[in-house]
């Protein structure tokens, strides 16, 4: 059963025409109720001259451009600490200095930083040395820098400042390395000398895009500091944290730090990723890198403008220059590596909870889903199938039946996937648990400062935690897997737990009493201390201490699965490397609608395998809002329903027959999407493109679109609104100029760029086309292994002036690098404006044809229509749909459908 031929590959890539427009105005911070008049000129006991035109200087820094020199969380701020600081002290309105308040004690604009020396070309750019001459209020100031500019390629700079008289920790991964300067790169790099700056223009508008001038340069060994204005207030990316897909600049600091923590607003979570994405005054789009994996705090203001405080590595950072949104994220992941191709049924219908408490109990849900012909293509387990929560083992009462319930998963072209924990039980009797008998043995295990196994605790009870920044404990892994897997023939494994996470904060004994554990600054994370809820930073890992590698720890257990299932499996490994699930969100209205803002956040990140637990994870869930949220999931790339212990089942067979129906129809409809979705990823996986996508993605000219967070895009063209609110048989969506066909009726819809209220009955989620595209479809199935064996369905949606396109990417669904190794297909549609669909193909695809096609447009019922030169039958609907069906065209051959 193989879908799989090789076609010489044409590729589309996506243009955009940006044209200029103003944006809004910058937003200023509001004055604050009852905040007094600065008082810069109240005496205070100093009153020489210096000191008062010192206080007119700082009088003069407007609030929003206030750089913060104060950060220290829980410090009261006073004048006399501020001015040991030697900064500026302005009491500045009625909240309290500090997070996410206008700063106090800020840098005077002659805040010593460093000078450029200087400066020499290379063979990429140039490299300079910077030297402070005064040391700063942290220890261990870097007195002497080397910065390094490299014009990567057109659209790529980087800048490396680094201690040239003694390395520091980089971050352990591959990236690109360019050695010829770019030819005629789309920026341009101005230097300030002194102070040091750094301005980074684009070429063709002169728009700035970075410019580091505006507050010192920090370069200590545990605290480095730098910031730039930003030339709108339109930021994204910045993950993990929860929030609105476009960033608040109101005084916001986004701490990263690997962190397990049920979501909430202003606190690090699961991932970090210090990208963001940044919009310009006039459509134009770049992103900025800071490769670099300490713990840190990213401080956005109004101004605008934003500062990167990191407590270690370097300053390596990357600017790329778009022009447009898609772009830019194509060259991010450029640097950090593509997307994964996901395996065929990581698309389909996942289903989860914590607390199936025994194999049988799981087995009879998936038999529910099948009775009910509800589509499921992969069921999973989290902890409870595991012996007393040790990793590699099986219940072997509750969940006895495992190994049968998979096999006949697997009979149902259904898949299975469990959980998986890093930390490994440490208090078994010797010789009664392999994977820690045999980790001692080969040496695993993260160290603490003494260099003995670092004790955590986590579900077993205590635990070692295995090092995968070690190549040895790769090799255990996958021996632990492949012993498992003879027991039971699983086919994807969910990893959890992996920021580290601990039930303890350090280890049993504790954390040494050193600068790792009590930096002299500790960014806003929760809890206050580096070791919270995890190890001690001073912990031990072959590559560098987990100070360092930290947020890295789920990356390099990630990249030990995958390599790992792959050898096992010789498939594609399942979402490994390549997916996130939102972590622990509740079942509440809020979270449906902010589980939007994270999908799109992940796409910009270079993660499109991405979803939230359908349905909410705690709490309990609400018939409405799961069927709501299954709606909104069925577009998730990621579609899984996970839930809670001791909630009540929210799988679909477990509501009324009502809101099951409404369900059901949900995913028959994603799984009819199914050639579109996987056509998505192939364009994510080659060229770094978004698979759900932002609307401004797509109308980058359109300031209207740069705050939409209810709505998204499957690709350019599939227009998702679905309903966030109870009680609601409608939805308002915003449709950006252009015409838009309602993707099940074919009805039109012209908007000149309108906020339109659409009908929204508990069973539909609204779906346009935009004008303009050629979606492959076909007849759902209750798995993809089924559903993606039907023929297709075209839906043509004719531009006014009749045109269309669209393209398909096919291949067996599962071989690895099947892309790499030529072994797919690759198909063009295209209906140029002379009235004909042409299948531009010259290969062989075989093993599917197209059905049927409809275009909606058709302004007037043809009186013939003809397929490869031959009449035949159609039906014609006054909405101007045109179906043409029984067409057996094979995609091994061009073909053409035209009407006159
Ligand atoms: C630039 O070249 C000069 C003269 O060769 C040398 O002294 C200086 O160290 C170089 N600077 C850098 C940053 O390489
Ligand atoms: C960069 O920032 C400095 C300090 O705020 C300012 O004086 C300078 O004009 C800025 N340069 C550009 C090109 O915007
Ligand atoms: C599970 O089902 C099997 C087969 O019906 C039965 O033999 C077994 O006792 C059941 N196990 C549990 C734990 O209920
Ligand atoms: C599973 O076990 C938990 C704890 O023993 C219990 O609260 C829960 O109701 C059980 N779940 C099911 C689906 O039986
Ligand atoms: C799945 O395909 C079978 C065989 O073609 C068909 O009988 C069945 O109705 C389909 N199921 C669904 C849910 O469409
Ligand atoms: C299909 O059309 C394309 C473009 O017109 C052409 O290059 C190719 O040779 C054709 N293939 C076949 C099999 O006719
Ligand atoms: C399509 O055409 C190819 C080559 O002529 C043939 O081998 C294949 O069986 C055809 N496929 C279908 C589904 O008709
Ligand atoms: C549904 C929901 O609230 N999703 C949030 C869950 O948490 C992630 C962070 O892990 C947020 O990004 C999502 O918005």
């Amino acid at each position: 059963y193989l879908h799989s031929n090789i076609l010489k590959v044409q590729v589309l890539s996506s243009f955009y025409t940006i044209t200029l427009c103003r944006m809004q105005p910058h937003r200023h911070p509001l004055p604050a109720p009852g905040s007094q008049t600065p008082d810069s000129l109240v005496g205070t006991g100093v009153n020489d001259t210096a000191a008062a035109s010192r206080r007119v200087a700082c009088g003069v820094i407007p609030e929003a451009w206030r750089f913060d020199c104060y950060p220290e969380r829980g410090a009261v701020v006073t004048r006399e600490l501020c001015e040991a600081r030697s900064c500026c002290f302005i009491p500045a309105s009625s909240r309290p200095a500090g997070r996410n308040g206008i700063p106090w004690c800020f840098y005077p604009r002659d805040f010593p930083s460093y000078s450029l020396v200087s400066m020499n070309d290379t063979s990429t750019g140039q490299k300079g040395t910077l030297v402070r001459e005064v040391k700063t209020y942290y220890p261990a100031d870097v007195l002497t820098l080397e910065v390094e500019i490299r014009h990567e390629t057109d659209t790529r700079l980087r800048v490396r400042i680094t201690d040239p008289s003694s390395p520091r920790f980089e971050v352990p991964i591959s990236v690109p390395a360019a050695t010829e300067k770019a030819d005629s790169p789309a920026y341009v790099v101005e230097l300030s000398r002194r102070p040091f700056g750094l301005i980074v223009k684009r070429r063709s508008t002169g728009v700035v895009l970075l410019n580091t001038t505006v507050a010192p340069l920090f370069y200590a060994d545990q605290f480095l500091q730098m910031s730039t204005s930003l030339q709108s207030r339109f930021i994204y990316g910045l993950g993990e944290h929860r929030s609105a897909f476009l960033h608040d600049l109101q005084w916001n600091t986004l701490t990263m730090w690997a962190r397990d923590v049920p979501p909430t607003e202003q606190t690090n979570l699961y991932g970090a990723h210090p990208f963001y994405l940044a919009m310009e005054d006039g459509g134009d789009a770049h992103g900025f890198f800071l490769l670099n994996s300490n713990a840190m705090d990213v401080v956005l203001q109004p101004a605008p403008a934003l500062t990167w405080r990191t407590i270690g590595g370097i300053l390596d950072f990357y600017v790329f220059l778009g022009p447009d949104p898609a772009s830019v994220i194509g060259q991010y992941v450029e640097v950090i590596g593509n997307p994964s191709m996901p395996i065929y049924w990581a698309l389909g219908y996942h289903l989860c909870r914590w607390g199936y408490n025994t194999s049988n109990s799981t087995w009879e849900v998936v038999k529910r889903l099948r009775n009910y012909g509800i589509p499921q293509d992969v069921q999973w387990n989290d902890i409870d199938y595991m012996d007393r929560f040790l990793d590699f083992t099986l219940d072997p009462t509750k969940f006895a039946t495992l190994p049968d319930l998979v096999k006949d998963l697997h009979a149902h072209d259904q898949r299975y996937v469990m959980i998986l924990d890093p930390g490994i039980s440490s208090v078994q009797p010797e010789g009664a648990y392999w994977p820690y008998d045999e980790g001692l043995r080969r040496d695993v295990f993260i160290k603490d400062a003494e260099g003995k196994p670092l004790i955590g605790k986590v579900w077993p009870g205590l635990t070692a935690y295995p090092d995968f920044s070690d190549d040895v404990t790769h090799d255990w892994w996958f021996d632990n897997l492949q012993r498992f897997h003879e027991k039971v023939p699983f086919d994807g494994l969910w990893i959890d737990m992996n920021e580290p996470s601990n039930f303890l904060d350090g280890s049993t004994d504790g954390c040494p009493s050193n600068s790792l554990e009590n930096p002299p600054y500790t960014p806003g994370i929760l809890g206050g201390l580096l070791r919270a809820k995890t190890l001690c930073a001073s912990a031990q890992q072959k590559q560098s201490i987990h100070y360092n590698m930290h947020s890295l720890y789920g990356l390099m257990e990630a990249k030990a699965s995958a390599s790992a299932l792959k050898r096992i499996l010789a498939k594609r490994p399942f979402g490994m490397y390549s997916g996130h699930w939102l972590g622990d969100n509740r079942s509440q209205w809020k979270d449906l609608y902010t589980s939007i803002a994270g999908i799109l956040t992940f796409n910009l990140l270079g993660i499109p395998l991405v979803g939230a637990d359908i349905c909410g994870f705690s709490e309990e869930p609400q018939e409405e809002l799961c069927v709501r949220w299954t709606q909104l999931g069925a577009f998730y790339p990621f579609a899984r329903n996970h839930n809670a212990i001791v909630m009540k089942p929210q799988d679909p067979t477990a509501f009324g027959p009502l809101a099951r129906k409404a369900m059901k129809e949900a995913l028959l409809l994603r799984y009819s999407l199914f050639p579109i979705l996987y056509t998505l990823f192939h364009h994510a996986h080659v060229h770094g493109h978004t698979v759900a996508r932002p609307l401004m993605f797509e109308f980058p000219k359109d300031v209207r679109t740069y705050g939409i967070d209810k709505q998204f895009l499957w690709g350019r063209s599939l227009l998702v609104t679905p309903v966030l609110d109870p009680g609601v048989d409608y939805v308002d969506g915003y449709f950006p100029e252009g015409l838009w066909y309602d993707y099940y009726t074919g009805d039109s819809l012209l908007s000149a760029g309108e906020d339109l209220r659409l009908q929204a009955p508990l069973d539909k989620i609204n779906l346009h086309l935009r004008e303009g595209s050629i979606s492959p479809t076909q007849a759902p199935n209750l798995t993809l292994w089924v559903s993606s064996g039907q023929p297709l369905h075209l839906v043509s949606a004719l531009s006014d002036d009749g045109s269309a396109s669209g393209d398909l990417f096919w291949d067996d669904g599962e071989s690895i690098d099947a892309y790499e190794n030529d072994l797919y297909s690759y198909i063009v549609f295209d209906r140029n404006v002379t009235e004909a669909l042409k299948l531009v193909s010259n290969v062989e695809a075989t093993y599917i044809t197209v059905e049927t096609a409809s275009f909606y447009g058709v302004k007037q019922k043809p009186g013939r229509v003809l397929v490869n030169s031959q009449d035949a039958t159609f039906t014609y609907r006054d909405n101007q749909v045109l179906t043409v069906g029984d067409l057996g065209l094979n995609l091994s051959r061009n073909f053409t459908i035209s009407w006159m």
